[in-house]
C-alpha cells in the first residue's frame, strides 16, 4: 500500500512529513502508526544510503527530521498516569557497544515509559560488561539491546554470556532490537526475543512484563 508520509519521509521532505503528521494526529492515526510510518521511510532512506544514491548528509537529515517528528508526536502520545513510573519491575535498554544509533530505543523508551514501566537508558556504545552491572545494580528483569550494525551483533552475544556467568541470565529476559535484528540474530546471541518494530516490541515487552 502506498503510504504519502513513508513517501515523503524516504524523499526527505522535511515540510510534507511534519505536514502530514500534524494531519494524521487530527485524523486520529496512532501515534505508533505514524512512527511505523516514518520508520518505514527512514528505511528507505538506509537503502538508497547504501545504493550510493544518499550520502552520510542524508542519514543526518533523516535523524533530524524523525526527531522534529517525535517532538510533535510527544504531547499526543497517551500517559498513563495511574502507573507512570510505579511498574515494580525495572527495565534496562542501551544500544550495544561500538553502536551510536538511538532514534528506536529512544522511541521504545519512550513509550514504555509513557505506559509506566520504569526504564534506565543506559544510552549508546555500551560495553557488554555494563549492561551486566546495570541489571546486577537495578534488578531488571527485562535487558533490551538495541543495535543497527550488523558488525556490533557479536557483542551482544557476549552480554548474554557475561550474564550467564554472572549467574544472573535465567533472572532477566533479552530482548534485542533494531533494523538487522531477525531469528537468527535471536538465536546467535541467544536473546528470548526479538523486534525490528514499534508494535511487535510493545507487545513482548507487555507479554513479559504482564505475566
Ligand atoms: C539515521 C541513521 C543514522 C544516524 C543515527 C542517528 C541516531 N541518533 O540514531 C547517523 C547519521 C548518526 C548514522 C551513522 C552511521 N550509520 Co546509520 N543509519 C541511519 C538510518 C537511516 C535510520 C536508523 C533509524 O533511526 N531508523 C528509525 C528507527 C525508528 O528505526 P529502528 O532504529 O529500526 O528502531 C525501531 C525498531 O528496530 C525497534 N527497535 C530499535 N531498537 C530496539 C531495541 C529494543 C530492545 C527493541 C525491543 C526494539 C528496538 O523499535 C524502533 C521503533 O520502531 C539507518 C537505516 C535503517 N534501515 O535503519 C542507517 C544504518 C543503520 N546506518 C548505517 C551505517 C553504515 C552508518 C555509519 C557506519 C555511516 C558512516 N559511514 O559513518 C554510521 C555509524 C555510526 C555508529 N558508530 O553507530 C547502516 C548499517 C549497515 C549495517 N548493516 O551494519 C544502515 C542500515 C544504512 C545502510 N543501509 O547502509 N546513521
Amino acid at each position: 500500500m502506498e503510504d504519502e508520509l513513508q513517501i515523503a519521509m524516504a524523499d526527505l521532505d522535511e515540510e510534507k512529513t511534519l505536514r502530514l503528521v500534524k494531519e494524521r494526529i487530527q485524523a486520529g492515526y496512532t501515534s505508533v502508526d505514524i512512527i511505523e510510518s516514518c520508520r518505514r521511510g527512514v528505511e528507505i532512506v538506509g537503502e538508497k544510503y547504501s545504493d550510493n544514491d544518499y550520502f552520510l548528509s542524508d542519514l543526518i537529515m533523516s535523524e533530524e527530521i524523525l526527531k522534529e517528528v517525535m517532538r510533535i508526536l510527544e504531547p499526543h502520545i497517551l500517559v498513563n498516569d495511574s502507573k507512570n513510573g510505579s511498574m515494580a519491575t525495572p527495565i534496562v535498554m542501551g544500544t550495544i557497544e561500538g553502536d551510536i544509533h538511538d532514534l528506536g530505543k529512544n522511541i521504545i523508551i519512550y513509550l514504555l515509559r509513557s505506559s509506566g514501566y520504569r526504564v534506565y537508558d543506559l544510552g549508546v556504545d555500551v560495553t557488554p560488561e555494563r549492561f551486566v552491572q546495570a541489571v546486577s545494580e537495578t534488578n531488571a528483569s527485562v535487558l533490551g539491546i538495541s543495535v543497527l550494525l550488523s558488525f556490533c551483533i557479536s557483542s551482544i552475544k557476549k552480554v548474554v554470556d557475561l550474564l550467564a556467568d554472572a549467574g544472573l541470565r535465567d533472572k532477566v529476559k533479552i530482548v534485542v532490537g533494531g533494523y538487522p535484528v531477525n531469528q537468527k540474530v535471536k538465536e546467535f546471541t541467544g536473546a528470548d526475543f526479538y523486534a525490528n518494530d514499534v508494535t511487535e516490541a510493545l507487545k513482548i515487552y507487555r507479554e513479559i512484563l504482564e505475566q
